[in-house]
């Protein structure tokens, strides 16, 4: 009879975790019918306290056998009230369990300037991307968990580095987010934090902003441009679509009237201008092609300026080249000229086209 019973478990359970936490031991299981599931009872203090839920309804106290060091509990999803449940085994003392309310914002700041504390926040458009933002977050039942903290840019999940979490009190907890360099365009950064709760309950805060050029000295509509190439994809010979504003061109249409690309085959490829007039410059953004669902962000890219009848470069690529993303900014010491380029190292094209440099506009100031 033993036998039959725990091959029945393994049959019938689809999922089971167990999680030693600061909350105590939790176990998930999911299970459709009645089912006997069998946890180590190593570690744990007797008696137990051991409570279970299900679905929506909250936890309630459970039953359980011991057996040595097994304790034994039989699930039975029909009178619980749904098939995913969660067992939790000796709570400390202190901990509100039935706790279902997510922690509240209680203060946001953006470059140590107070908003509203809201969840969500537009910027509204900007040349000057946020470069950090601080959360004052309070939960009114439990502690917070401070490794709960998780902070995502554009969907990405942001390094550990760029978030410091600052809490002298355990229900209460400062965290601030630095940004980092920012391409221009349409951004969304993403701040959460759980209280320790068994559920866990979130508070999330989304900060969206556009950060935008003003101040583009290029455009053809304002100045007398010179460009200059060191070579051309075949029909891919004019320069015109380089400074006519248009940075972003949807779709499968990526041609000579919209972008310039150079030839495709290994070495330097370059881009020269000329300006009307000298210009004090500190940053130069390409934007780059997008054909076929991915962007031609190209990887080993330098700024240069003239110097003693050649180039002096002002600006480089990192090490581990740039994100795909629609432009790339290239930032330096602010330098007077009137004539600079772009030029990429062979190879240093897109990962996908490593032999290619494929443009849309150009921008600098
Ligand atoms: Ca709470
Ligand atoms: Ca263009």
């Amino acid at each position: 009879m033993r036998k039959l019973g725990v091959m029945t478990v393994v049959m019938l359970i689809a999922a089971v975790s167990v999680s030693a936490v600061s909350y105590g031991t939790t176990v998930r299981a999911i299970c459709n019918v009645s089912a006997q599931l069998v946890v180590p009872a190593t570690g744990q203090s007797v008696p137990l306290k051991v409570f279970i839920r299900a679905g929506s309804r909250p936890w309630q106290p459970a039953e359980y056998e011991l057996d040595g060091e097994r304790i034994i509990f039989h699930l039975k999803p029909g009178e619980l009230g749904g098939s995913e449940i969660m067992l939790l085994i000796n709570p400390p003392a202190g901990l509100d369990i039935y706790d279902e309310k997510a922690p509240a914002l209680t203060g946001l700041k953006i470059d140590g300037k107070p908003l509203r504390a809201e969840a969500r926040v537009h910027l509204g458009a900007s040349n000057k991307a946020p470069a950090s933002i601080l959360i004052g977050v309070a939960d009114g039942e439990n502690a917070l968990d401070l490794t709960s903290v998780r902070a995502y840019f554009d969907e990405s999940r942001m390094a550990e580095e760029a978030l410091s979490v600052d809490s002298a009190d355990p229900r209460k907890a400062t965290i601030k987010l630095d940004m980092g360099s920012i391409e221009y365009g349409s951004h969304k950064a993403v701040i959460s934090m759980a209280d320790v709760s068994p559920q866990a309950n979130e508070v999330k805060v989304v900060v969206a902003f556009d950060y935008v050029d003003t101040t583009n000295f290029l455009l053809k509509s304002l100045a007398d441009i010179k460009m200059k190439a060191d070579s051309a994809f075949p029909n891919y010979e004019m320069l015109d679509a380089l400074n006519d504003g248009i940075k972003r061109v949807i779709g499968a249409h990526c041609q000579n009237d919209v972008s310039w690309a150079s030839a495709e085959v290994p070495g330097e490829h370059w881009l020269e201008v000329t300006l009307a007039e000298a210009r004090k410059l500190k940053e130069v953004t390409i934007y780059w092609a997008s054909y076929g669902g991915s962007e031609n962000t190209s990887q080993k890219l330098a700024v240069q300026v003239p110097a003693d009848g050649g180039w002096r470069t002002v600006a480089e690529s990192p090490e581990k080249g740039h994100p795909m993303h629609e432009s790339t900014t290239l930032r330096f010491e602010p330098v007077e000229v009137s004539k600079f380029r772009v030029l990429q190292a062979s190879g240093g094209g897109p990962p996908n086209r490593p032999d290619i440099m494929w443009v849309v506009e150009i921008e600098a100031r």
